[in-house]
């Protein structure tokens, strides 16, 4: 609703009229619930970029699922996580979603194929009959942009049974079966799959990729006809971009659609699907490398199975022909892994029939062609781009920290480089004026003032939800982002138990002295079945009991776990963050946006050299991050030595580290003993022991700097001030020049 009304350019009037009415915008806002559809960076990345599309008058629509319960609301009890239903649509929601009866495809799942003779010819036509069809009935929303009359259609899809329960059934005693098939309908849109950069195969996840890919594309081909488009041509009028490889079951959908139900020969209707789809590749974590059993998907999708597998053997062909006689080579590059149980590569599959495929960030761009899809780049070099990724400055900025939004409005305006605020949000670059200021105390004063307004905020927010109570004078660190290894939450867990125990080691006279006082937030879900992250996270509340606790110590470090990380408090956390923790084992992180949004509202990164990291560190300057720990061209040879068992030899830092949480400093021993086990002993994939000591060393850095509070502000000014590059509008028109050839529709800009 927020998002609406900015774009729309209506707050005032609304909240006038609101107040007219006896109530306050900000409760309004409030009543309103996130529609948790995605789980993580990617769905959010969706969200950035259908604001960009709307803004930047492009001719798109997204398509997703409507899911009931989305992203599940993460409480703690006990130090654990406790993962709650959400169900999203209990109040309706402010912005309507418009059932669209008149809008629905019927998705068939099971049955066989058959082959019908072609009349006159002795050739045959493949299709797909029985098994169960579901009805896939579309909901509209509209995602306006901003500064424009231009609005993007996002249609989300619901599952119905395709024939309600039939009453006469009921006294022949079918009556049940009639109502759980019709729930086991409905079932495919009732739950998000709450993981992330995990795969979890299950057939019901199988059937809503499916269901996804079917209607829309079904969808796609009623729009071309309805504006006399030949499907021949449909390359010419329409591109698919599959986010990551949850649709890329789009592919042999469409061959089917064209063969089987319109016609078309093998050669021509391949054709038509290299033009339409490209594929944006999000992770290298082999974990989250979809791969589905060959034998649920031809019991689930029997044609599709079949088509697979032609596109499979003639693929093959053109590898045989440029690498004769390389079988290691079509092993690895084969859409079918063999084995026990052979599977369905669906990112082989993805690449065989794009156009474009691309990373998401320069360096993780780079390593799909040196790792995961080197083969395929050497077969086809012109087909790998990079895209990297973006975030709207309307909700990161504007929206979401209000006095820093309009401060850079007034002082552009002031400088006379813009008029009004929509320049600045949709050039980027021009921010890079304020750094002629640079040196003007009153800016830096004015940075240091915004910066204390979103910590206050962000102080009551903790205090409220935590019922810890954190003074804005501390420095705020934050790590938010969902739990997982790579991410290295772990690290900077054991970080601040180092910072505990130095502190511990001080007298009163020199910590006021010498501490830097200090609150670290983390925020973030764990996969339900992800037992590690799980443990990780009952580590930061024991952490944090300690820490809060310690009289001697808790004015100068304090941790805190905010439950539920979603949207709307990410909103309050960034605009409050001083350093922001972007600190992955590099080659990992894709991307990362968070670093982005956090760099927009004039925080510091600590952070490795990972994903978009690097180019955050082109545009902002080294000199205003602190970077530390393994590049990624050592990573292998590290881990090496872990393997050769050199590395059991702890730095005496970490290994007092591990001591005390081994030694029952914050309780819970036992349970955190297979953590501390494997550090200690070399399995340590993610490499926080190579890294520890140089993570402790750039904290050192970051509290120095800190102290010099004129230097800070200026380092903040340079991440606010050089952050354009990292505006979804810029990824936006990347995509629409590269990879889908679409201009700005020519609508009129507002006045
Ligand atoms: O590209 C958006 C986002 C990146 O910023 C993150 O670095 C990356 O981890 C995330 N990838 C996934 C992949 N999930 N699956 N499956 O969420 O994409």
């Amino acid at each position: 609703m927020t998002n609406c009304l900015y774009n729309l350019e209506v707050e005032d009037p609304y909240h006038n009229v609101l107040r007219e009415l006896g109530f306050e915008m900000e409760t309004i806002q409030g009543e309103e619930s996130d529609a948790g559809l995605g789980n993580g960076g990617l769905g959010r990345l969706a969200a950035c970029f259908m604001d960009s599309l709307a803004c930047l008058d492009m001719p798109a629509y997204g398509y997703g699922l409507r899911y009931q319960y989305g992203m599940f609301r993460q409480t703690i009890e006990d130090g654990y996580q406790k993962e709650n239903p959400d169900y999203w649509l209990t109040h309706g929601t402010p912005f309507p979603q418009v059932e669209r009866l008149d809008i629905t495809f019927p998705v068939r799942f099971y049955g066989h194929t058959v082959a019908h003779p072609v009349e006159g010819t002795n050739k045959s036509r493949w299709g797909w009959e029985g098994g169960s069809t579901v009805q896939a009935v579309a909901y509209d929303c509209l995602c306006p942009g901003h500064h424009t009359n231009h609005v993007v259609p996002i249609r989300l899809w619901a599952a119905r049974p395709s024939t309600e329960f039939d009453l006469s059934v009921h006294n022949s005693g079918n009556f049940l079966r009639s109502v759980a098939e019709k729930a086991d309908s409905e079932n495919i849109t009732f739950v998000l799959y709450p993981n992330d950069s995990t795969e979890e195969g299950r057939l019901l996840r199988l059937k809503q990729e499916y269901f996804f890919v079917s209607a829309s594309l079904q969808d796609i081909l009623r729009r071309a006809e309805r504006i006399e488009c030949p499907f021949s041509k449909l390359g010419e009028k329409y591109a698919v971009q599959l986010n990551d490889t949850h649709p890329a079951l789009g592919v042999p959908e469409l061959m089917r659609l064209l063969l089987d139900v319109h016609g078309f020969e093998w050669e021509e209707a391949w054709e038509v699907v290299g033009s339409v789809f490209s594929y944006t590749n999000h992770t290298v974590l082999p974990e989250a490398l979809e791969k589905w059993p060959l034998s649920i998907l031809v019991h689930l999708l029997p044609r599709h199975t079949e088509i697979i597998l032609e596109i499979n053997r003639r693929f093959l062909a053109v590898v045989e022909a440029k690498w004769p006689g390389d079988i290691e080579r079509l092993q690895r590059m084969s859409l079918v892994q063999e084995g026990s149980q052979k599977m369905v590569r669906m990112a082989n599959l993805a690449i065989v029939a794009s156009h474009k495929v691309n990373g998401v960030a320069a360096l993780h761009s780079q390593i799909i062609k040196d790792t995961i899809f080197k083969d395929f780049y050497e077969l086809w070099p012109t087909k790998f781009i990079n895209v990297t990724n973006g975030v709207t400055p309307r909700r990161w900025i504007s929206q979401c920290n209000r006095p820093l939004g309009e401060w850079i409005t007034e002082t552009l305006q002031s400088m006379k480089v813009i008029k009004e605020e929509h320049e600045w949000l949709q050039d980027m670059s021009l921010l890079k004026n304020l750094l002629k200021l640079e040196s003007d105390a009153d800016t830096l004063d004015a940075v240091l003032d915004i910066k204390r307004q979103g910590k206050e905020r962000l102080c009551d927010y903790i205090e409220e939800h935590c019922g810890v109570t954190v003074s804005p004078d501390m420095l705020i660190s934050t790590q938010v982002k969902r739990i997982h290894e790579y991410k290295r939450q772990l690290l900077c867990l054991l970080g601040l138990v180092h910072q505990y125990m130095a502190l511990k080691e001080m007298s009163p006279e020199e910590r006021k002295e010498k501490a830097v006082p200090r609150c670290h937030l983390f925020a973030g879900k764990a996969a339900p079945g992800y037992a590690r992250a799980k443990v990780i996270i009952k580590m930061m509340n024991c952490i944090a009991d300690v820490l809060n606790n310690d009289p001697e110590t808790s004015d100068y470090l304090k941790l805190v776990f905010v439950p539920n990380y979603c949207v709307s408090n990410a909103e309050i956390i960034f605009p409050g963050t001083d350093v922001s923790e972007q600190i992955s084992t590099a080659g990992h992180e894709a991307s990362g946006t968070g670093n982005m949004k956090a760099s927009m509202n004039g925080a510091i990164i600590i952070g490795t050299l990972d994903g978009a990291n690097v180019e955050i560190r082109e545009e902002i300057g080294e000199e205003n991050m602190v970077i530390f720990g393994a590049e990624k061209h050592e990573v292998l040879a590290v881990r090496d030595t872990y393997n050769n068992g050199s590395s059991t030899q702890l730095s005496e830092s970490f290994a007092a580290v591990l001591d005390a949480v081994d030694g029952g400093m914050f309780g819970h021993a036992d349970l955190f003993a297979k953590i501390t086990g494997e550090l200690r002993s070399g399995r340590d994939f993610y490499l926080l022991a190579h890294d520890f000591d140089g993570y402790i060393q750039a904290w050192e850095e970051m509290f120095n700097r800190f102290d010099d509070q004129d230097a800070w502000a200026r380092s903040m000014l340079h991440s606010i001030a050089r952050m354009g590059k990292f505006n979804s509008d810029r990824s936006i028109q990347d995509y629409a020049r590269d990879v889908w050839g679409i201009k700005p529709q020519g609508h009129e800009v507002k006045a």
